[in-house]
């Protein structure tokens, strides 16, 4: 499958709205990847992908992840974060991505994970980031974008918990991890 075949098939898994997100996330992606010394082709590979589960029905999902010791915990989580993990599975198994860099960043590009790699940020970035996203302090996030991966990593994952906390949901412990990781590596 080239990379227009690949193209199509993520598009087809989803609304019109959510395609545009994916290519303002490739876009992005390839601008963060360059500005940061990363692979422009995996982070390409890896926003086509990142989010090929997020309309997948449920029961589609839970399939995948039932019988496999590591998404079965996921289960008992909320279930927006399911479509990362279920992505990186789906990459694998539908498309034959083999890439362990690239499986990584689509896996963690919602939560995160403690040792991000250099493309799990670009992507996960780019994901907060691309054109079309609008939540307050986005603009802050782009401009902070321009000097540092990770300042600008723990800006959208603040904005996250943020909206986590107003809501009273959950938070998932690795964006936890990853945050404090991240604020680890500034000082
Ligand atoms: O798939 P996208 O909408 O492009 O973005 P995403 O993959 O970052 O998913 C965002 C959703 O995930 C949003 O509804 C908030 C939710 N989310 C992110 N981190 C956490 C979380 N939900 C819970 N419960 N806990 C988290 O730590
Ligand atoms: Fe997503
Ligand atoms: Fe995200
Ligand atoms: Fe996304």
């Amino acid at each position: 499958m080239d990379r227009n075949q690949l193209m199509e098939s993520v598009r087809a898994q989803m609304p019109e709205k959510r395609w545009n997100h994916t290519l303002g996330v490739m876009q992005t992606a390839v601008e963060l990847a360059r500005r940061y010394g990363v692979s422009e082709e995996q982070a390409d590979l890896a926003a086509i992908l990142h989010d090929v589960a997020k309309y997948w029905r449920t029961d589609k999902m839970e399939e995948v992840m039932r019988g496999n010791p590591e998404l079965e915990p996921l289960l008992s989580q909320d279930k927006e974060l399911w479509h990362a993990f279920v992505g990186a599975v789906v990459a694998e198994r539908d498309y034959g991505i083999t890439d362990p860099l690239v499986l990584d960043a689509i896996r963690y590009h919602t939560s995160g994970r403690e040792k991000m790699t250099m493309l799990d940020k670009v992507v996960c970035l780019a994901d907060y980031i691309e054109p079309g996203r609008d939540f307050p302090g986005v603009d802050k996030i782009r401009e902070m974008a321009q000097d540092s991966l990770e300042r600008a990593l723990v800006a959208g994952f603040d904005s996250t918990l943020s909206f986590l906390i107003e809501r009273g949901k959950r938070i998932f412990p690795l964006t936890v991890l990853a945050r404090n990781d991240l604020i680890m590596a500034l000082k």
